[in-house]
């Protein structure tokens, strides 16, 4: 059905719905959000749950008592809500203090700050029942190369990554890590700065078993990639632990638009891998579907929460579109021709040696390539067929 429902799993970042238009060349255009008035609206549309940075929630000054209070009232709201916390975050980049980042400050004071305040969120995390904790590290970067030395930059970010997973097993949380890569902005260019780069680094960490990713579909589109190939390399690599989905129009500054609003297509295929799965099967996305996206700055409250349904709207018309894709006779005989079953098959024979291989005449001697090479995949009809579901023409 197209009437979103907690059993969809949809959630949204407090700072999604409660961003007030705020950006480099504009005041707010719209009055601050209560966040437990948000938390009712989005119940209210369906949605499962709530995600947060510690100071989306709590102020980065509030007192002990203060943190306590605000901290009851949200999960008074969360019972009245039945909204679930799946994920928390940390805010290590509105705080001048974190102007240099906060893992990989040049200033050893800053990043000792920077990783007690994502520890003490880390037992916020826990306390909440939430089972991923993202690292988004906006200000961990530089705008001159000159002003990093980019190896202890890295043992840095490492030795911080490590460290706080290193706490999670010690205090035996349910709780994983997810980095979120992004090429740039706020900073000139940021570390870890695409899904590519964030898996090598995860490869190279003590504590990587807990470490995965949160890929945003904007972030990687910034910088050019495809989001889909993004996610399905990390689905793969057992590293999708988490996801930020919105909309990018190509290679510019982040607009954080609304899911399906960017690139549609795209859009498509990226649900069809959620919801279906790789064509030959493999691992599957099983946490939430999660929205990173701003309302625009020319929207009111009314047009806020438009924008929200609109989301979950596009992401269920979407999956409409890719269930019904699959299911298509003619899809499935254009899916037999492509030759996509065939690519599961190993390339080599079960149990062949290469001194076999080496010695099969008929995959090199005496294989015509130019008589091969006449075959056709029909991925344009295939494609063909996928924008008709797309666009409701089927
Ligand atoms: C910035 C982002 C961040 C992260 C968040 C971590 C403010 O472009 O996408 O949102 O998603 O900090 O979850
Ligand atoms: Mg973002
Ligand atoms: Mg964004
Ligand atoms: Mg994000």
């Amino acid at each position: 059905t197209m009437t979103p429902s907690p059993s969809d799993r949809f959630t949204f970042g407090l700072w999604t719905i409660g961003w007030t238009g705020t950006d480099p060349f504009g005041t707010p255009t719209r009055a601050d959000l209560d966040p437990i008035k948000g938390m009712h609206k989005l119940a209210e549309l369906g949605a499962y749950g709530v995600t947060f940075h510690d100071n989306d929630l709590i102020p980065f000054d509030a007192t002990s008592q203060e943190r306590e209070l605000i901290l009851k009232n949200f999960t008074g709201a969360l019972a009245e809500t039945g909204l679930k916390v799946p994920m928390v975050t940390t805010n290590l980049f509105s705080h001048p203090v974190f102007k240099d980042g906060g893992f990989t400050s040049n200033d050893r004071s800053m990043r000792r700050f920077a990783l007690r305040k994502v520890l003490k969120n880390i037992d916020l995390a826990a306390e909440l029942g939430a089972e991923t904790f993202v690292m988004w590290g906006g200000r961990e970067g530089s705008e001159y190369d000159g002003s990093k030395d980019f190896a202890a930059a890295f043992d840095r970010m490492k030795e911080g990554v490590d460290t706080v997973a290193g706490y999670v097993k010690e205090k035996g949380y349910n709780l994983r890590l997810a980095i979120e890569p992004k090429p740039n902005e706020p900073r000139g260019d940021i570390f870890l700065p695409t899904i590519g780069h964030a898996l090598a680094f995860i490869a190279q960490l003590d504590n990587g078993d807990i470490v995965g990713l949160n890929p945003e579909t904007g972030h990687e589109q910034m910088a050019g990639l495809n989001f889909t190939h993004g996610i399905a390399q990390a689905l793969w690599s057992g590293k999708l632990f988490h996801i930020d989905l919105n909309g990018q129009k190509s290679i510019k500054f982040d607009q954080d638009l609304v899911f399906g609003h960017g690139d549609l297509s795209s859009a498509f295929f990226t649900v069809d891998l959620l919801e279906n799965g790789f064509p030959n099967g493999g691992p599957r996305y099983e946490g939430p579907r999660h929205f990173d996206y701003k309302a625009s700055r020319t929207e009111g409250y009314q047009g806020v929460w438009e924008s929200a349904k609109a989301n979950m709207g596009m992401y269920l018309m979407l999956k409409e579109r890719a269930l019904a894709f699959r299911a298509d006779p003619e899809v499935q005989e254009a899916l037999q021709y492509s030759g996509i079953g065939e690519l599961a098959q190993p390339t080599l024979a079960a149990g062949e040696s290469v001194t076999d291989f080496l010695a099969d005449a008929a995959s090199f001697e005496d294989f015509d390539a130019n008589a091969a090479a006449e075959r056709d995949f029909g991925f344009v009809k295939l494609n063909q067929l996928a924008l008709e579901h797309l666009m409701g023409a089927r």
